[in-house]
C-alpha cells in the first residue's frame, strides 16, 4: 500500500513547481473568497457611521481594493483551472507513455489471454480518472477546509447562535450530497459502460459488415443494435433522474439556509442582539460552506475512481515482460543461419498438453525446409519458437551455436524475416507497409523490394500507385497481394534466415505461380523454413520435415519420402488428387 502511494507522488515530481503554484493560488482565492464579505461588513459597521469625508475617501479606496482582489481572485481560478489542468494532462502523458512502453514489452503469451478493448481503456479511461484525481483532488481538499473552516471561525466570531443555525443544516446537507452523489455517479458510470458496449458493436458489426451483408442479416444486426441502444437510454435515464434530484436538493436545502438564517437573524435583530450589517455578512458567507460540503463529497468519489483506475493502472505494469534480454545477452555479427533444435519441448502456458515434444532438428545455413503436417501439428508454433515468440519449455534452439535465449532480443529478430500466415497490414499507404520492414529505407529500395516481391506491376496499375491507401488491415487488397507485400516488406529487411507461414486459403493458380515466384526468389541465400500448403512450395524444397502430433515422423526430399510410402505419401496424394479434380 505504501509503496503504491509513493509511486502515485512520484508523478508529481517533475511538475513540483506546478503543483506547489497550483495549490498556492488556490490558497490565495479560497483567503480572498473569504476577506470579500469582511470587507463589506467593516464598510457597512463602521465606514458608513464616520464622517462623510473621511467615509468617502475610504469607500473608495476599499472599492477599488476589492476590484483588484476580484481580479486576482479570477487570475487565481484562471491559474487552477487552466495550469492545474496541463499539469494533468502532463501527468497523464506520462502514464500513458510507460503503459504503452510496457505493452511494447510484453509477449505473445500475454496477449494471448487479453481483450484489447480492455487493454485500450486502461490507456484511455482510467488514466483520465487518475489524472482528474491527481489534478483535481489536492486543490479541491485545500480549497473546500479553507473555506469551511474559515468561513466557520468567522461567522463564530460574530454570533454563535447564528452560526449554530446556519450549521445546523449541513448534516442533513452531507447525507443527502453523500447519496445522491453516488447514485448519480454509479449511474453515469453505467452509462460510459453501455456507450462502450455501443461502440464495441458497431466496431464489430463494421468490420465485420461484409460477413453481415453475405448472410443478410441486416435486420438481425439491427435488432440487437436496438436493444443496446435501448438499455443505454434506460440507464441515461437513471442518471438524470439521480442527477436532478442531486442539483434541485441541494439548491433547495442551500435556500433553506438561508431563509433559516433570515428568520432567525431578524428574530435576534428584533430582540437586538445582532446588528443588520451582521445578517448581510452571514448571507455573504452561506456559500462558502455549502460549496465545500459538495465538494468534498465529490472528492470521496474522484478518489473512489481514480484509485481503482490507478490499480488497475498497477496491475498492467506490474506484469514482468517473461521474454527479454538476458543480462549478458549479446549481439551477433554476421549471422549465417545455421539453426539446431535440440529436445524442443513447448506447451502453451494455459494449457498442460505439449505441442512440440524432444524436437531434433538440424538445418544449415542456407538450406530451404519446407514442414508440412496436419492442420494444429505445431508447425507455426514451430517457427514462433526461433525468433522467441514464446520461450520452449524444455531445451534449446541455437543460431550459428549460440543459445537464442542469449542474444539480444532486438539482435536476433532483426535476422528473422517472417511472412505471416495471416497476413497483418497497417492502415496506410502501400509505401508506408513495406517501408515497415526497415525504416531508414528510400523510397527506391522499396520499389526494388517490390520488384523482387512481384508487387510492383499490380502496385502500379493502381491509380495513386505507392501513395495507394490500401484501408484498415489492407481490405482493398486480394490475398495474394497482400502476401506479396509482406514478402517485399521482408526483401527489404533483408535478414539471413526466412520464415515463411503459407496462407492456408488457397490462392488462384495465377497468383500462387507470382507469389511462389517471389518467395524462391527471397529465400536464396537464406535459410527458410517453410509451412508448406502447397504442392509448388513443398517440391522445391531440399529437406521436407513431417510433424505429426508425435513429432517429427519424416524427413527427407521429396523422392525419398514419395519412396518410403509413409504419412508424406498419403498426404501428397491427398493434395494432389484434389488439385487434379
Ligand atoms: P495450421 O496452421 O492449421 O496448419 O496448424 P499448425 O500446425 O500451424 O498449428 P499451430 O502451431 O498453430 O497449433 C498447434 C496447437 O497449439 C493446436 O492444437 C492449437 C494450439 N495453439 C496454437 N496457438 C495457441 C495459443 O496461443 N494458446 C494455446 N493454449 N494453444 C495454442
Ligand atoms: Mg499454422
Amino acid at each position: 500500500m505504501e509503496h503504491r502511494w509513493k509511486k502515485l507522488l512520484s508523478y508529481y515530481k517533475p511538475f513540483k513547481k506546478w503543483l506547489f503554484a497550483d495549490l498556492f493560488f488556490a490558497i490565495l482565492g479560497a483567503a480572498i473568497t473569504l476577506v470579500l464579505p469582511l470587507i463589506v461588513r467593516y464598510i457597512t459597521t463602521s465606514v458608513v457611521y464616520m464622517q462623510s469625508k473621511e467615509s468617502i475617501q475610504i469607500i473608495i479606496k476599499l472599492s477599488i481594493a476589492m476590484f483588484g482582489l476580484v481580479l486576482v481572485e479570477a487570475f487565481c481560478n484562471f491559474f487552477i483551472a487552466y495550469y492545474g489542468h496541463i499539469m494533468g494532462a502532463k501527468i497523464e502523458f506520462n502514464m500513458r507513455n510507460e503503459i504503452f512502453s510496457h505493452y511494447q514489452k510484453l509477449s505473445f503469451t500475454f496477449y494471448d489471454n487479453q481483450k484489447v478493448g480492455q487493454l485500450m481503456s486502461r490507456v484511455t479511461n482510467d488514466l483520465f480518472e487518475i489524472s482528474e484525481l491527481l489534478h483535481h483532488g489536492p486543490e479541491d481538499v485545500i480549497i473546500s477546509i479553507i473555506k469551511f473552516v474559515g468561513s466557520f471561525i468567522i461567522l463564530i466570531s460574530i454570533n454563535e447562535e447564528l452560526t449554530l443555525v446556519a450549521f445546523a443544516f449541513l448534516p442533513l446537507m452531507i447525507i443527502y450530497a453523500f447519496y445522491f452523489n453516488r447514485k448519480m455517479k454509479n449511474a453515469f458510470k453505467e452509462n460510459r459502460a453501455k456507450i462502450a458496449d455501443i461502440n464495441s458493436q458497431i466496431e464489430d458489426n463494421l468490420s465485420g459488415i461484409r460477413v453481415v451483408k453475405s448472410f443478410a442479416n441486416e435486420d438481425i444486426e439491427l435488432e440487437k443494435f436496438h436493444e443496446g441502444n435501448n438499455r443505454f437510454v434506460r440507464s441515461k435515464k437513471r442518471s438524470y433522474f439521480y442527477m436532478g434530484g442531486y442539483h434541485s436538493g441541494l439548491g433547495a436545502l442551500t435556500t433553506m439556509i438561508t431563509i433559516g438564517v433570515i428568520s432567525i437573524g431578524a428574530l435576534l435583530i428584533s430582540k437586538k442582539t445582532i446588528e443588520v450589517t451582521d445578517l448581510i455578512t452571514f448571507l455573504l458567507y452561506i456559500n462558502n460552506f455549502t460549496e465545500p460540503v459538495k465538494k468534498l463529497i465529490n472528492f470521496t468519489e474522484q478518489f473512489q475512481n481514480g484509485w481503482s483506475g490507478y490499480e488497475r493502472f498497477l496491475e498492467i505494469m506490474d506484469i514482468q515482460p517473461d521474454i527479454k534480454d538476458a543480462k549478458d545477452a549479446i549481439n551477433m555479427k554476421d549471422v549465417k543461419g545455421n539453426i539446431e533444435f535440440e529436445n524442443v519441448t513447448f506447451r502453451y502456458e494455459e494449457s498442460n498438453e505439449e505441442v512440440l515434444n524432444q524436437i531434433n532438428l538440424k538445418v544449415k545455413e542456407g538450406e530451404y525446409i519446407a514442414l508440412v503436417g496436419s492442420s494444429g501439428a505445431g508447425k507455426t508454433t514451430l517457427c514462433s519458437l526461433i525468433p522467441r515468440f514464446y520461450d520452449v519449455t524444455g531445451g534449446k534452439i541455437q543460431i550459428d551455436g549460440t543459445d537464442i535465449r542469449r542474444i539480444k532480443l532486438k539482435n536476433l529478430r532483426d535476422n528473422i524475416g517472417i511472412v505471416q500466415q495471416d497476413v497483418y497490414l497497417f492502415a496506410g499507404t502501400i509505401m508506408d507497409n513495406i517501408r515497415y520492414g526497415k525504416p531508414s529505407a528510400t523510397d527506391k529500395e522499396i520499389v526494388m523490394a517490390a520488384k523482387n516481391a512481384n508487387a510492383h506491376d499490380f502496385i502500379m496499375s493502381f491509380p495513386n500507385g505507392y501513395d495507394t491507401d490500401i484501408g484498415q488491415r489492407g481490405i482493398k487488397l486480394s490475398g495474394g497481394q497482400k502476401q506479396r507485400l509482406s514478402i517485399a516488406r521482408v526483401f527489404l529487411k533483408n535478414p539471413p534466415i526466412l520464415i515463411f507461414d503459407e496462407a492456408t486459403s488457397a490462392l488462384d493458380n495465377e497468383s500462387e505461380r507470382v507469389v511462389q515466384e517471389s518467395l524462391e526468389k527471397l529465400a536464396k541465400n537464406r535459410t527458410t523454413f517453410v509451412i508448406a500448403h502447397r504442392l509448388s512450395t513443398i517440391r522445391n524444397a531440399q529437406k521436407i520435415i513431417v510433424l505429426t502430433e508425435n513429432g517429427i515422423e519424416e524427413k527427407g526430399t521429396h523422392e525419398e519420402l514419395l519412396a518410403k510410402r509413409g504419412i508424406y505419401e498419403g498426404l501428397y496424394n491427398m493434395q494432389f488428387k484434389s488439385r487434379i479434380q
